[in-house]
């Protein structure tokens, strides 16, 4: 579905000139089409939320302080080089990993991005649900088809999206964020962020076909907090509203990934992987059908597997898995 009506082309002009009023008369002009039609498309906008002052003699303009995620207030923030540019921007999904799945499964070439606003049946891993309330955060899934990429490297997808998260989320809130092994990221003793990495084979040669990069992110608290599952556990990356901020955290994201994914043979990600993990040094506990474990998080490994050693002085690395961390006081998964 591409949208390339009048309402669509006004939002890319609002959303490229945030602050600059444009007379009716000139984004007919420029638009060619009708001062009519204008009116209608900034009608809608204002329906859809969007703050649109209207000044005699001035005309038009986009407040700084919408904050409602779009393609067009996407791209505005993305770089030239940016490969993940093909967005579509959804309302509501039940889950855009599920969704992107389906249009991979069809052919959709590598770049391809689904966004919602909120879903009502978001994944976490194994079976796991991904709270998504509406307007507050970003629910994000990329298609990659990776030539050359076996099975047991798809984790570095994830690790580089975890990297990728996290240095996104401090270019926009100036705050830090760091990573628990393996997918979730955390801010203050809290999780703002969860990335679920889901690969098709190709039944022929047992390669990759695609992989979908699933990326959750709590922009904001919701306005009567998180569900009290989840009250000890979640947090949002900005604890007030911030001018335009979802637009400005999903492309940073999609900025900072980009440059990872396009140079993943050096493995650059592992370091910087490696010097945000909040897990290495800690006592930690391994959870599995067969019960939880403790063990000590000696370091991360090249491949970004938990180097962890029992108490019974043996070793392993783990390359998935549950871990529990203790934060403070309290043992958080
Ligand atoms: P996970 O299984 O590691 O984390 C899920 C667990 O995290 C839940 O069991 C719950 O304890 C907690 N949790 C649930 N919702 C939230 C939340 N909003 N904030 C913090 N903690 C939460 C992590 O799975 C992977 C999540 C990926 C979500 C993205 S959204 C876009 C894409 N589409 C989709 O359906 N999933 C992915």
């Amino acid at each position: 579905m591409r949208h390339t009506g009048t309402k669509e082309s006004v939002l890319a002009l609002f959303e490229e000139n945030r602050g600059t009023y444009f007379s009716g008369e000139e984004i007919a002009a420029r638009l060619s089409v009708s001062r009519a039609a204008v009116w209608k498309a900034v009608k809608t906008l204002r329906d859809e939320g969007y703050e649109i002052d209207a000044a005699p003699n001035k005309g038009y303009c986009l407040s700084a302080e919408t904050d409602i995620l779009s393609a067009q207030g996407i791209r505005k923030y993305l770089n030239p080089a940016c490969a993940f540019r093909d967005l579509l921007v959804l309302e509501e999904a039940e889950s855009t990993n599920a969704l992107l799945r389906e249009q991979a499964s069809a052919g959709s070439p590598e770049g391809r991005v689904v966004v919602a606003g909120r879903q009502t049946k978001g994944r976490g891993r194994l079976g796991r649900s991904f709270y998504s309330p509406a307007d507050t955060g970003i629910y994000m899934s990329l298609l990659l088809r990776p030539a050359n990429l076996s099975p047991d490297q798809a984790v570095s997808v994830t690790t580089m999206a975890a990297v990728a998260a996290c240095e996104a989320i401090e270019e926009v809130s100036g705050k830090q964020a760091g990573i628990k092994w393996v997918n979730d990221i955390y801010m203050e003793g809290r999780k703002v962020s969860g990335i679920l990495t889901e690969a098709a084979l190709s039944m022929e040669n047992n390669r990759i076909d695609f992989i979908v990069l699933g990326i959750g992110i709590n922009a904001y608290a919701p306005e009567g907090g998180f569900p009290e599952e989840i009250g000890e556990i979640a947090g949002a990356v900005f604890s007030r509203r911030c001018d335009d901020g979802k637009n400005a955290l999903a492309a940073a994201f999609l900025n900072r990934f980009a440059e990872y994914y396009a140079a993943r043979e050096s493995g650059d990600y592992v370091e910087k992987y490696r010097d945000r993990s909040l897990v290495t040094g800690k006592e930690i506990l391994i959870l599995s059908p067969s019960g939880k474990r403790r063990a000590f998080a000696e370091d991360v490994d090249g491949q970004c597997r938990l180097l962890v050693r029992y108490e019974d002085g043996s070793r392993e690395a783990l390359s998935s898995g549950e871990i529990s961390i203790r934060f403070g006081s309290r043992i958080r998964s």
